[in-house]
């Protein structure tokens, strides 16, 4: 069920061409005019602009490129993703308040996300930098009836949705190094870290955690990043506005999701390999016991990797780090 203030910030945004009387708010929302004012005086807060005339009524004037509960959850058009929803400005992790979140029973669907986090992680033990309000750092609690075995493809079926999202909002065509990172010209824009609470047989949940450098210049990429790492701004040369990336995300995020649960992994596949990095060409492949070149092959039905080694052998892969 949608809040009063988002109920409000609709109805705002639906007469924003119009004065609306405090009246007809408080009829239509069915709480009192203080309330009304009240939650007005909240949104401000939130950085929308609300300008009120006597005799006329109210009419909003600006909506807030900033990032909160309210002005991700407005107008967001998802049907169970990130209506559960926490915004921190500052966090350690989101993923260690996704886990937190997870154990108390939050729904399937709830969204984390932060401005700033001071401890982000990368897959084993890494660390993802985090900087402030410049990229876009969330997690959500997913509870897919799924076997354990299959939450890595969720892991590339989440990468295909950032590289379409990127795709559509920028225009650039990005790449998927298996098996989870986004590139734009051959640099990391986004990474993806799955983490999992399951027993054999069942996922209790996952925490889907997705980095995406957004409005970082190349002097706010930490020095040992520099020349790994890029942002939407360094390759478009603009800035983007962080809350309508995060709701094209989710609301794609949530549309592909579906497909993957009613037809399976081959639609999913079958993007992933149109984004694929450097398929069909010789790597280098550290595996947990050995550094060696490789092709790059494909993804399996299941989404492991496949490649070919030195001696021309197809092997397949559940674990394995491409290198640059
Ligand atoms: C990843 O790990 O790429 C997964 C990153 C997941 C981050 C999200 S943010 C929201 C959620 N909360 C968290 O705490 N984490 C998740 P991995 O493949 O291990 O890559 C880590 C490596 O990427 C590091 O060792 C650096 O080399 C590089 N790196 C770190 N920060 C980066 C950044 N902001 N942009 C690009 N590369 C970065």
């Amino acid at each position: 069920m949608k809040s009063t203030r988002n109920l409000l910030i609709e109805l705002l945004e639906k007469n924003k061409d119009n004065y609306i009387s405090g009246q007809h708010m408080s009829n239509k929302l069915g709480v009192s005019r203080s309330a009304i004012w009240k939650h007005m005086k909240e949104l401000e807060k939130d950085g929308y602009e609300i300008i009120g005339v006597p005799k006329k009524g109210y009419q909003i004037t600006r909506f807030p490129s900033k990032v909160s509960e309210n002005t991700i959850q407005w107008g967001l058009n998802t049907k169970w993703l990130g209506k559960n929803l926490v915004h921190k400005e500052s966090i350690e992790s989101t993923q260690i308040l996704g886990h937190q979140l997870a154990i108390e029973g939050s729904k399937h669907g709830t969204v984390i996300v932060a401005d700033t986090q001071t401890a982000g992680k990368g897959r084993m033990e890494r660390k993802w930098y985090s900087t402030n309000g410049q990229g876009i750092w969330m997690s959500m609690i997913l509870r897919p009836t799924l076997l354990p075995h299959q939450a890595p493809q969720i892991t590339l079926l989440a990468a295909t949705v950032l590289a379409d999202v990127i795709k559509e909002q920028t225009g650039i065509v990005p790449s998927i190094k298996w098996p989870n990172d986004v590139l734009i010209n051959d640099k990391k824009i986004s990474g993806i870290l799955t983490e999992m609470q399951a027993e054999q047989d069942c996922i209790q949940y996952i925490i889907l955690g997705i980095g995406i450098n957004i409005n970082q210049t190349i002097d706010h990429l930490p020095d040992d990043i520099k020349e790994i790492a890029t942002s939407l701004k360094i390759e478009t040369e603009k800035d983007w506005n962080i809350r309508d990336f995060i709701q094209h995300f989710l609301v794609r995020f949530e549309q592909v999701y579906q497909l993957f649960l009613d037809n399976g992994f081959s639609s999913v596949k079958q993007s992933w390999e149109s984004y694929a990095y450097k398929i069909g060409q010789t790597v280098t492949i550290q595996t947990f016991h050995k550094k060696s070149q490789a092709k790059l092959v494909g993804i399996k039905a299941d989404g492991a990797l496949i490649i070919e080694n030195e001696s021309g052998k197809k092997e397949t892969l559940y674990s394995a780090e491409i290198q640059w």
